[in-house]
């Protein structure tokens, strides 16, 4: 029996040391389908590289909150916000633009759907700690997620915590994020193996691929990115800045 593998990325945010250590592993497994559930610019200093890069490899890229916002900053909006959108293309703004919410998948029976944040919308965020409901919350159809089959695993980003939970036969999984984990500062990614029907196995790997944490600090600190040092105390002690 032969099992399919796709890797899922989500959270870049422009770091693109951490983006190529994460494809490069991706690539030397042999697994040649890449998802990418969002925030890919903003935040980090390479941005629109970052973006490219996604456009080339990934079959699928969902829209995350950051893809979102960011074409839509105002030109008097905040100094490191218009550095992060004018750092994109225009071309590559408006391509962020049109992607999906929302992307349902069959494997292994199990239909499981990836989005960014919630079934809501990529700008509302159910944490690692969640309650009953909104654990639920995830599962439900809604205008953003359109009347497929509900699923019965939902993979997301956002929060930048990797973890995978299961309550009465229901999988909730984040696969952390690429470029500014939060979780610990080795970023994370995430394996999908499975089938074409019921009787095939399902695994969900987490994998962290280290990276050279110093060589992105460097580049941010060369383009002088607004906000670089409280960007490299993230990626060196993946403590979030309102909490330092
Ligand atoms: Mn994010």
């Amino acid at each position: 029996m032969s099992l399919e593998r796709i890797a899922l990325i989500s959270d870049i945010h422009g770091n693109l040391t951490a983006l190529e250590s994460v494809l490069a592993d991706i690539a030397a497994r042999g697994i040649t389908r890449v998802f990418n559930l969002g925030d890919t610019a903003g935040k980090g200093p390479r941005g629109d590289a970052a973006v490219r890069r996604c456009r080339e490899v990934c079959e699928v890229n969902i829209r995350g909150n950051w893809d979102d916002f960011l074409p839509r900053i105002a030109d008097d909006g905040l100094e490191e916000m218009v550095w992060w959108r004018d750092e994109v293309s225009p071309e590559n703004l408006a391509w962020l633009g049109t992607l999906p919410l929302s992307v349902d998948l069959m494997m292994s029976g199990r239909v499981i759907r990836f989005f960014h944040a919630s079934a809501t919308s990529p700008h509302m965020r159910v944490h690692f700690h969640h309650s009953p409901e909104e654990f639920a919350s995830m599962f439900v159809n809604t205008p953003m997620t359109g009347d497929g089959l509900v699923p019965s695993v939902v993979g997301y980003g956002d929060i930048h915590d990797a973890y995978i939970e299961t309550v009465d036969g229901r999988t909730l999984f984040n696969v952390g994020s690429v470029g500014n984990p939060l979780d610990e500062p080795t970023p994370s990614y995430v394996i999908l193996e499975g089938g074409a029907d019921a009787s095939a196995t399902f695994s969900i790997q987490v994998v962290r691929v280290p990276y050279d944490i110093e060589v992105e600090v460097a580049v941010a600190e060369s383009l002088r990115m607004p906000t670089r040092d409280v960007w490299a105390m993230e990626l060196r002690t993946a403590v979030h800045r309102g909490r330092q």
